[in-house]
């Protein structure tokens, strides 16, 4: 079973590889370009970082949950550098 922390750590190395900047992978993966990352696009995101399908649905929702401050059930840009930080400490 992969830990909150695995999987945390998986999404930086993600971003770290593949992107500039934090800013850069959101805007990547805001596929409709709304400004907010919804529970598919994180799971697109989840796949790309090479968390297993078998558990990417349950890891999106348990991160909207964590990370949804306003409950709109997206993660918008804001949200997500909060994670991106708690990520970086
Ligand atoms: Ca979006
Ligand atoms: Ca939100």
């Amino acid at each position: 079973m992969s830990t909150k922390e695995t999987i945390l750590n998986k999404i930086q190395i993600l971003i770290t590889k593949h992107f500039d900047s934090p800013e850069n992978a959101f805007q990547f993966f805001d596929e409709n370009g709304n400004g907010k990352l919804s529970k598919k696009e994180i799971q697109n995101l989840l796949k790309e970082a090479e968390i297993s399908g078998f558990i990417r649905g349950v890891v999106a929702s348990k991160l909207i949950e964590g990370y949804d401050k306003d409950g709109d059930g997206l993660v918008s840009w804001s949200e997500f550098k909060f994670a991106i930080d708690e990520i970086s400490k």
